[in-house]
């Protein structure tokens, strides 16, 4: 992409009613802009970004063997009559008519319509299990939303309903999640910590907070420092083994927020205490049968009864994630993204627009990256040098190449990870390190 051709409104002022870094970095950048509070549109740099982190989203739940859906965001009223949430969820629901007077809402969340669907088409514990996923839009009207996308009113949501047979097999699936979402969030570059949690309005009773790291996250963590150590990543997991072992190993280790932290009572010595700011990303809910005694979901088991299919739910928050990784991954220059999730991967600064011999070896480089299908940003702007590089730390592209006259006479072009120091080598053998 030519930097003269991209929609990204840059701010050079800081938004004054930005409180915290991601929302003002993502206002600077020009990754989105607030079209109601907590309701944002996604320009091309924000969307490219939770494009990215989307996929990652799907792959490691198409590993696990989830299939994905995509239900609607507008549900009628009676789901939700029926399984007794409707006048419990309050004011937080977005609730409207329709022309016939029939209630609708915006769905918070989609256990009933879920629940729904399967009780119209299981009926038998052979078709069992099943695990469906969707990545859609959600709407709670916050009392206060804030902090840009991390607390919006409407934000995009990966969710999943797990469905078994009995309580046993629907661990099997609720430790394939937990799994999963270490692996998701390590994907991306965050150290994840799941902690046991309450389970709120969703219900039931074995849950656990997806909280990763970041100085400027809203809850103080308390943890074993082996967390900042551990690697999901290395774990080869297969999801058709039993992953309780795995699941174990990963809650013995200490970990607590605020609100559950004891002094007392803390099993980690001080030296070994790890005590830093953290955000929820993630949560994922076993509540049994909640959702299918209330609406009638039932299947027969291998005895002929009929019995309520256990369920779980499970949600990763992938609007906030373009916040938790900018709150974990930037400095006082601007955004430094994990390479997984950048929107491009190389910044190319040409520092004479116009010069010949800069134009040139630009355009190659910039031709040749895009065949490699390394995502390039080429800035060609006729704009001074110290623009051009304010402007690529502000995007926090892992890379930069800057081309100038001295190099060029030189052979040399300027490679610098972002953050990083520059570092002069031929053309050549930048393409080579960026391939
Ligand atoms: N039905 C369950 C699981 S699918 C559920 O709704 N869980 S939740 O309420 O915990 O939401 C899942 C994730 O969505 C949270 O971990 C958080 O990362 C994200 N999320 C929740 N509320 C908001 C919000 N107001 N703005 C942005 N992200 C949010």
């Amino acid at each position: 992409m030519r930097r003269s051709k991209l929609f990204m409104p840059t701010i050079k002022e800081t938004p004054a009613d930005a409180q915290i870094p991601s929302h003002r970095l993502m206002l600077r950048a020009g990754l989105v802009r607030q079209t109601a509070a907590g309701i944002y549109s996604w320009l091309p740099m924000g969307y490219r970004v939770l494009r990215k982190i989307e996929q990652i989203v799907r792959e490691e739940m198409d590993s696990t063997g989830a299939q994905e859906i995509l239900m609607p965001t507008i549900q009628p009223s009676e789901l939700w009559q029926e399984s007794g949430r409707y006048d419990d969820y309050g004011k937080e629901m977005l609730r409207v008519t329709d022309r016939h007077d029939r209630g609708l809402l915006y769905g918070p969340t989609h256990e009933e319509v879920v629940t729904d669907i399967f009780r119209n088409s299981v009926k038998s514990y052979r078709d069992l299990p099943q695990n469906l996923y969707q990545i859609h839009w959600k709407f709670r009207d916050e009392v206060r939303p804030r902090f840009g996308v991390m607390r919006g009113r409407e934000f995009f949501m990966k969710d999943n309903y797990s469905f078994d047979i009995d309580a046993a097999s629907a661990r099997i699936s609720y430790n394939k999640m937990f799994v999963s979402y270490l692996r998701t969030f390590a994907r991306m570059g965050l150290t994840p910590i799941p902690m046991q949690a309450d389970s709120g309005a969703i219900g039931g009773d074995m849950s656990h907070e997806f909280i990763i790291l970041a100085d400027t996250g809203e809850s103080t963590v308390y943890c074993d420092s082996a967390w900042l150590d551990s690697d999901p990543l290395s774990l080869d997991i297969d999801f058709d083994t039993d992953l309780q072992p795995i699941v174990d190993r990963w809650t013995k280790l200490y970990a607590a927020t605020d609100d559950k932290y004891d002094p007392e009572s803390c099993p980690v010595n001080e030296e070994r205490l790890y005590t830093g700011r953290g955000i929820e990303v993630g949560h994922i809910f076993y509540f049994g049968t909640k959702y299918s005694n209330a609406m009638g979901a039932t299947v027969s088991n291998d005895q002929g009864q009929e019995v309520p299919v256990e369920m779980g739910s499970y949600g990763i928050g992938v609007s906030r994630l373009v916040g938790a990784i900018i709150e974990a991954s930037h400095d006082d220059d601007g955004i430094v993204w994990p390479e997984s999730v950048a929107p491009f991967q190389v910044g190319l600064i040409n520092l004479r627009a116009g010069d010949a011999a800069c134009n040139e070896i630009c355009e190659k480089l910039y031709s040749s990256l895009s065949v490699a299908n390394v995502d390039t940003l080429y800035d060609e702007r006729d704009e001074r040098a110290g623009v051009k590089f304010a402007e690529m730390d502000l995007i926090g592209l892992p890379w930069q190449i800057a081309v100038g006259p001295r190099g060029v006479k030189a052979g040399t072009v300027e490679i610098r990870r972002r953050g990083g120091k520059r570092e002069e080598i031929s053309a050549e053998a930048a393409f080579s390190r960026l391939t």
